[in-house]
């Protein structure tokens, strides 16, 4: 049975060695919670890295053994890996980076090497797990190169990610020497998930400028196959936060703390010890508040709680030291005997500490200078079981796109912070309940077992959607039926793309002429008084006459605006539909001024709107405004609007190639149809073509077609097989005919 593989740097689990002992310490993070209920299931399994170095193998044999009853799988990584590619690349290069840090990032070339090893360990670890049809759920920044190191082993796994810090904008992230690397590997998901709409945009935003790949309402089409971007924001195990808020163990806590606090008011802040949290600045707007409101002093205060973390790394360590310093000249500055205006806690607490802090604090003050989503702000929420307490949140924070009740501010304004914090130690208690209320609604309702089937839902929908537009490659079982149907048929059409199914593509559009090799094939193709042979191309008429007009084939040119048929000689319908060309070209040219870079081009049947040199956000606004208007003008008129790669184009309605393919199928027999093209364009001659025919389109790209082959090579070696049956045929069937 098809299984969960969820991926992710560490385990669910702590693991720690006491007196010579193993021992497993669970992990309270929101993910742990919301996977927990799905990763325990059936042959689920979490991969991830325990937590702690073990180098005997003994011991390692004793984990995996150990683990495996919990349905996970340690991946072991040593000393070295761990500062290099943890410590090192992950929390130096990546993380102040993605943070909007980026004077903080170390570019190290030994550290991006220990990064691709370890993230090949993880692939190793996966890949020895996984069966086909497996769903691998990859998380954060730490395994960005894994998607597509397991694409490339397992090419048909459904694989999602999910990025649980921002993804920064272009300007920012383009500053890593190994951006493209890093783009490529995300590329390998299926899904790609981030919390909010902002870090969706901003990756398809560098996947456009990095790697070229444009993208229409998320999906990224890549050569061979496509893959969704979406937001999907986080939420928080509600029931669990309310319900421990609600327990007596916990308000018997909550009583205690604040009857040993002289002030009236409380503030709760809780955060690992980072610098993209925004401790300093909120220490110094505390510290501006009781210069400016002496009023508060002795009654508000600031009971700061920040957890350890990452305190090998450097920054972290002159961060902890700015802190230190900070809490000691506020407090020196204004504290009395009494009373301290900050209660500064630097280590962990468990859980039901957490939620007294929450359940007693007046004011919840959160102000991270860049934070993916955080999950403290909604804990605080969960926990007001009276709908009482202000939360003031940075706009910085994901949770802000959800949480607007709150009083949003920007870390870097203190003055704001300064009133905000007049506000919310002032609001009257029914304002208080409106918006708590309100908050609460949203994150009971999209919490974390919602965020876990939202992912899901998603990556299931993008592979059915996938399936629905693969084609499979014409192998040799299709090919012999396709002979046998050739061979049965009375009257044959074929529909042959020129460029890109019959001859490759050349840098030079005119050196794609057809060699003797391809006449050769076209006419004995056409020789056979049963079949029917029409070239299609997007090519001008006067190229197309050059290079076949001798031989006893059809033509259509220009997408169809021009056909050629071997009895009549060109016909054009382009005069019953070009008046509409001065109307649109006026618009297009007002586009034109407002849009630097863009251009028009006109064709005998169109006219384009280009904006590929455009500045790549501009160009994308400006097309989406463009659409709307001349889809209004468009309703009216028999023009149709097509929404391309970094282009708009208007043409008639009446003129696409498979308009044109449909006249030869009203006009002639056919017994047996076979297309072949390779492009966007030729889909509407796939689209066209009856439910019986043989539909082929050159690469694996989705289609509507029925069929792939790799290179127009194999088209034409196809073709060519066809015909040493007909020769075959004409010999039988001119006995058949005289018998
Ligand atoms: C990353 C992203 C994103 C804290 N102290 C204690 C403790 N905690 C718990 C909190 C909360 C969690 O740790 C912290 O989560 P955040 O979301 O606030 O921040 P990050 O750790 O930076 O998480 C972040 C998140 O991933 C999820 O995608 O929201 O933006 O940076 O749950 O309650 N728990 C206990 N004792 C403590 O002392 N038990």
């Amino acid at each position: 049975m098809a299984k969960l593989i969820i991926v992710s740097n560490r385990l669910p689990v702590k693991l720690q060695e006491k007196e010579g002992e193993l021992l497993f310490k669970a992990s309270e993070g929101g993910l742990a919670t919301g996977l927990g209920s799905i990763y325990k299931e059936g042959d689920n399994v979490w991969i991830g890295w325990p937590g702690l170095v073990v180098e005997e193998a003994e011991k390692q044999q004793k984990v995996v053994e150990d683990l495996k009853k919990e349905s996970m799988q340690p991946v072991f990584l040593t000393e070295t890996e761990i500062k290099e590619f943890y410590e090192g690349f992950s929390n130096e290069t990546l993380w102040p980076t993605f943070h909007y840090f980026s004077q903080y990032a170390v570019y190290d070339q030994k550290l991006w090497e220990t990064y691709v090893e370890v993230n090949q360990k993880f692939c190793e670890a996966v890949v020895a797990q996984a069966e086909p049809d497996d769903t691998i759920w990859v998380h954060d920044y730490q395994l960005l190169l894994l998607p597509s190191l397991l694409r490339e082993k397992l090419p048909d796994c459904t694989i999602g990610f999910f990025q649980h810090i921002p993804f920064p904008s272009y300007e920012v992230f383009r500053l890593l020497p190994w951006r493209k690397e890093l783009l490529e590997g995300m590329l390998g998901s299926d899904l790609v998930g981030f919390h909010t709409y902002d870090d969706m945009r901003h990756f398809l935003s560098s996947v456009n400028r990095i790697l070229g790949y444009g993208s229409m309402h998320g999906w990224i089409n890549l050569n061979s196959r496509s893959l969704l971007v979406d937001s999907f924001p986080m939420g928080i195990d509600y029931d669990k936060y309310s319900g421990i808020a609600d327990t007596e163990e916990v308000a018997r806590r909550a009583q205690i703390y604040r009857n040993n606090l002289v002030a009236e008011k409380v503030i709760i802040s809780i955060d690992r010890l980072d610098y993209s949290k925004g401790i300093p600045k909120r220490l110094e707007a505390l510290e501006k508040f009781l210069e400016k409101y002496p009023e508060f002093h002795g009654k508000v205060t600031l009971v700061m709680l920040v957890v350890p973390s990452r305190d090998e790394v450097e920054k972290y360590k002159e961060l902890k030291e700015e802190v230190d310093e900070m809490v000691g000249r506020i407090n020196g500055k204004y504290s009395d005997i009494n009373w301290n205006p900050i209660q500064y806690f630097y280590r962990s607490y468990p859980l039901e500490t957490l939620s007294a802090l929450y359940v007693m604090a007046d004011v919840a003050l959160v102000t991270p200078m860049r934070d993916g989503m955080n999950l403290v702000c909604k804990e605080y929420v969960a926990s007001r079981k009276d709908q009482t307490g202000v939360l003031i949140l940075s706009e910085m924070a994901g949770a802000s796109k959800e949480l607007s009740d709150a009083i949003l501010i920007n870390p870097n304004d203190i003055n704001q912070m300064v009133e905000s914090l007049y506000k919310a130690l002032t609001m009257p208690v029914e304002e208080q309940k409106v918006h708590m209320k309100s908050m609460q609604d949203t994150i009971k309702r999209y919490n974390i077992h919602h965020w876990v089937s939202m992912f899901m839902d998603r990556l299931s929908y993008v592979k059915i959607k996938q399936l629905s537009m693969a084609t499979s490659y014409l192998d040799q079982a299709t090919f012999q039926e396709l002979t046998h149907s050739y061979e049965s048929a009375s009257s044959r059409l074929f529909f042959l793309e020129y460029d890109g199914a019959l001859v490759d593509y050349t840098n030079k559009p005119l050196m794609a002429r057809p060699s003797d090799d391809l006449i050769d094939l076209l006419q004995r193709l056409s020789s056979n008084p049963k079949n029917k042979v029409v070239v299609v191309s997007s090519r001008e008429k006067d190229n197309m006459e050059d290079w076949l007009g001798h031989l006893n084939i059809d033509i259509i040119a220009e997408h169809g605006v021009w056909i050629k048929q071997k009895s009549t000689g060109w016909q054009t319908v382009l005069s019953l539909m070009d008046d509409w060309k001065n109307d649109i070209r006026l618009i297009l040219e007002l586009y034109v001024d407002r849009t630097p870079g863009s251009f028009i081009e006109e064709k005998d049947y169109s006219l384009v709107w280009h904006y590929r040199k455009v500045e790549t956000g501009l160009g994308d606004l400006r097309a989406r405004e463009l659409v709307n208007h001349l889809n209004f003008l468009a309703s009216n008129s028999n023009l149709q609007v097509l929404d391309g790669q970094m282009a708009v184009e208007v043409k008639a309605q009446e003129i696409n190639k498979g308009k044109a393919t449909s006249y030869w199928l009203s006009k002639y027999p056919h017994k047996f149809v076979l297309a072949i093209g390779d492009d966007w364009g030729d889909e509407d001659i796939f689209k066209a073509m009856p439910r019986t025919a043989y539909t082929v389109k050159i690469g694996n790209g989705q289609s509507v077609a029925k069929y792939h082959l790799d290179t127009c090579q194999e088209a034409r070696w196809m073709l060519s097989k066809l015909l040493q049956h007909s020769s075959a045929e004409q010999a039988t069937g001119g006995a058949m005919m005289t018998g």
